[in-house]
């Protein structure tokens, strides 16, 4: 059982016990992908599978799981809400290298300086965010660039031990997930077209900034070569532009 396996498990038991999940469909020759690297003693395979769903009020939740061995693990895991609903992403990025654990949760806001929209959807995860960045302590610098795109409840910690991402970040991540179908379960659909608009365009730019500054790229390219790695990227991973322009 690899690090990361126990926490797709439970991502996927626990929507399938609260969500009617419908499969969503993944481009051909993307649901799985392996590649040999390395020569001699350290040749090793690299295995990324992918799991899409979708449901009435959630677009696209989908997952990239890279399995290659103990120093080279990673789950990355995004909920894209329906176009008519105010929700925030659900984001996950749990990476393990031969460098260590960097950990990346939280609930990603459309309207970052909105004090209402913070009210909604940040502060009432704040205790929970407390509870845990107790035990796990902030992950220090990360791009600027990308502040606006995080919550005030982002979990970010680069853990020393992989027992603390076996126990606390786990625990974190079930807390997190509860915590967003709760926020699902609520969600009411936006109908005024000015909110309509800005919820696309917010969308948009998260969406576009992480197909741009997706930090896999490079990972990608080297197993699996570029072109599969920019059509996994925007036929995949991030989505939305392709199927804006596929149906208008
Ligand atoms: N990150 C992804 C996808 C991945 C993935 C789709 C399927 O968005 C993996 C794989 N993240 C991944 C890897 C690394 C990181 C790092 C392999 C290590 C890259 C390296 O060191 O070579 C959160 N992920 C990171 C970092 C951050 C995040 C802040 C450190 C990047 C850096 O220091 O430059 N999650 C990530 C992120 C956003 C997010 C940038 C932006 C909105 O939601």
């Amino acid at each position: 059982m690899t690090l990361y396996q126990p926490f797709l498990d439970h991502a996927i038991s626990y929507m399938e016990s609260r969500l009617d999940l419908m499969s969503y469909p993944i481009p051909e020759g993307f649901e799985s992908k392996t590649a040999t690297v390395g020569k001699g003693k350290n040749e090793a395979t690299v295995v990324t599978t992918s799991y899409a769903f979708q449901t009435p009020k959630l677009r696209q939740i989908r997952a990239a799981h890279v399995q290659g061995g103990k120093a080279l693990q990673v789950l990355n895991f995004v909920i894209f809400p329906q176009l008519n609903y105010d929700l925030p992403f659900f984001g996950a990025d749990l990476v393990t290298l031969p460098g260590g654990h960097l950990i990346a949760l939280d609930m990603q806001p459309l309207f970052r300086n909105d004090l209402a929209y913070q009210a909604k959807y940040t502060e009432p995860i704040l205790p929970m965010f407390s509870g845990h960045q107790e035990h796990l302590s902030w992950g220090g610098d990360f791009p600027e660039e990308a502040q606006q795109f995080f919550s005030p409840a982002f979990l970010w910690t680069r853990p020393q031990e992989t027992s603390v991402v076996e126990t606390r970040v786990f625990a974190a991540f079930k807390d997190y997930l509860q915590a967003y179908l709760d926020f699902v379960e609520q969600a009411e659909p936006v109908r005024d077209s000015q909110g309509l608009q800005d919820i696309e365009a917010a969308q948009l730019r998260y969406l576009r900034y992480r197909a741009e500054k997706d930090p896999a790229r490079g990972m990608f390219k080297r197993f699996y070569g570029e072109e599969w790695t920019e059509e996994y990227i925007h036929g995949f991973l991030f989505d939305l532009e392709r199927k804006l322009s596929s149906v208008n």
